[in-house]
């Protein structure tokens, strides 16, 4: 089994049962385990500013499925919520990103891991630390070390798991 994190974020048509109906098909993944899930955070849009403040949270997986079998089920479950393309950066109903797969490595045109923003987001760094406070990317740093500098840009606002 490899453990990975999905990053989940959304602003439009009622986030909190979008980002609720993404988990619920995380936990139907074939050969897939739902392990953990952060916090539910709110936070300011990063891109275009005329968009709704986002709700995110990072799930942790333990998967047997491929990078790309899963990059397919989550852009699947995607357009099942009815994710349509509008902008780049823009409001969106539901977004499923793979921010780390293992310490997998990877640059490919439909799939880059780690997910190549995460060290700058403050919406994935601290519901991935709250999940994880141990953990170490893939390039050797410690989540710990990075996370500081994020505090304060976060709104925890409710528990979504146990
Ligand atoms: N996702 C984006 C663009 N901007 N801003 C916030 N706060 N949260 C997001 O998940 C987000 C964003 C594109 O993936
Ligand atoms: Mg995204
Ligand atoms: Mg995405």
């Amino acid at each position: 089994m490899i453990t990975c994190y999905i990053g989940l974020g959304a602003n439009l048509n009622n986030p909190e049962q979008q980002i609720l109906d993404a988990l619920n098909a995380l936990q139907q993944l074939p050969q897939t385990e739902l392990t953990a899930v952060s916090s539910l955070y709110g936070s300011k849009p990063l891109g275009p500013q005329d968009q709704p403040d986002y709700l995110n949270a990072v799930a942790q997986l333990a998967t047997t499925l491929e990078p790309l079998a899963l990059l397919d089920a989550l852009q699947a479950q995607e357009l099942a919520q009815g994710r349509e393309r509008k902008r780049h950066w823009g409001e969106r109903n539901i977004d499923l990103d793979i921010i780390l797969y293992g310490d997998l490595q990877l640059r490919s045109e439909r799939l880059n891991l780690p997910h190549h923003e995460m060290h700058k987001r403050s919406f994935v760094l601290l519901p991935l630390a709250e999940i994880n406070p141990q953990l170490v990317l893939p390039d050797g740093r410690a989540i710990a070390t990075i996370t500081p500098e994020f505090d304060g840009q976060l709104h925890r606002l409710k528990r979504l798991w146990h």
